[in-house]
């Protein structure tokens, strides 16, 4: 039995970094997912399910689950003083920290503290998504190029699902890795070493009430999967939580596609580059699958602004391949055209 903090130690010694900064920054990724469990688990008892009443930058409400989330992830931030600044979707501006020790820390983190947030009060799992950069400069104010880093310099990337159990998954560039936690001892314990994702899969996620929206090449994606055709197992079974971090989860576990395109409303989409698709493409890569934004690896996207969105296909690598090919002929210049 391997605990996260002790397989955390032993990755490290192996690939020469042992300084003990990112263990610590990670293990205070997972006390600040202790607790948000903690109140995701009793969120129909203690009053905090429903709308907070804020609007966050992209619009949308804010529940009360998402707030405390968020503040559950910069306390545990701050306080374990390893992380310089924090990107999040409920806050507009970066956060900078600036007291003695933690302005010098060596990372940032760009986090969805809680993804999927409509089913909250509905009980279906939802998530926290990371991912953690090293910052370039070191001693100074934290600066632009910092922040906004494509996802090729990400050191590490990872969710936490609260689901029927609650797990938290990463990668840093060394395989990916799944540990359950167990509520009795307070603790997450590698349960998924090495997680890989099968080459091709027979589930497809999508929101297909946008159907009348997508792209000609995401229509011809959609009617390929319910085409009949034993070679290739299809038609294939559809399954759409609307939780990226559950829909994510399934697939990289079971082999299948998730797709949140642009559409005629939206061209990029609705995801956000920085702390929802970056760190699932990273995980993908890992796991022998890919991501890409329809056209290009989401991976060698330089983000210009810390929310800005993209559109994501992510997946068994033969599925997302399909799915490209399908957009680069019957939807060439979809992104250009906004
Ligand atoms: P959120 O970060 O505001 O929760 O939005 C992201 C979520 C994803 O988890 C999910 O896949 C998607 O939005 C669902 O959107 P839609 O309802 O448009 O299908
Ligand atoms: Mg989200």
């Amino acid at each position: 039995m391997k605990t996260l903090v002790e397989f955390i130690w032993e990755q490290q010694e192996i690939v020469g970094t042992a300084t003990g900064e990112f263990s610590r920054l990670l293990n205070d990724i997972g006390i600040a997912a202790k607790i948000v469990n903690r109140d995701v688990n009793r969120a129909g008892l203690s009053g905090i399910i429903g709308d907070d009443g804020g609007v966050n930058v992209q619009g949308e409400n804010q529940k009360k689950l998402d707030v405390m989330a968020n503040n559950e992830f910069i306390k545990a931030l701050r306080n374990g003083k390893q992380c310089a600044a924090i990107i999040s979707e409920e806050n507009d501006d970066v956060i900078v920290f600036d007291d003695k020790t933690t302005k010098n820390a060596k990372y940032i983190v760009a986090l969805d503290p809680l993804d999927g947030s409509s089913n909250i009060e509905v009980n279906v799992s939802i998530g926290t998504i990371f991912a953690i950069y090293k910052r370039k400069s070191i001693g100074t104010t934290i600066t632009k190029e910092d922040v906004l880093q494509a996802g090729t310099e990400l050191v590490c990337g990872g969710y936490v699902i609260y689901g029927s159990s609650t797990m938290l998954i990463y990668t840093t560039g060394f395989g990916v890795h799944g540990f359950t936690y167990d509520p009795t001892c307070g603790i997450f314990i590698l349960s998924h070493p090495d997680i890989k994702i099968t080459d091709t899969g027979n589930i497809y996620s999508i929101n297909e009430a946008n159907y009348i929206y997508f792209p000609e090449g995401v229509k011809r994606y959609i009617k390929y999967c319910q085409e009949d055709d034993a070679t290739t197992n299809r038609p294939y079974t559809s399954r759409y939580i609307g939780s990226l971090v559950s829909d994510f989860h399934r697939n990289l576990l079971r082999g299948g596609i998730y797709m949140y395109p642009g559409n005629l409303k939206n061209p990029q989409g609705k995801l956000r580059l920085m702390y929802e698709c970056v760190p699932m493409a990273f995980l993908a890569e890992q796991a022998g699958g890919k991501a890409s934004d329809g056209f290009q690896r989401i991976l060698d996207m330089q983000p210009e602004h810390i929310h800005q969105r993209s559109p994501l296909f992510i997946g068994s690598k033969s599925m997302v391949e399909k799915a490209e090919s399908l957009m680069r002929e019957f939807s060439p210049d979809f992104l250009d055209a906004e």
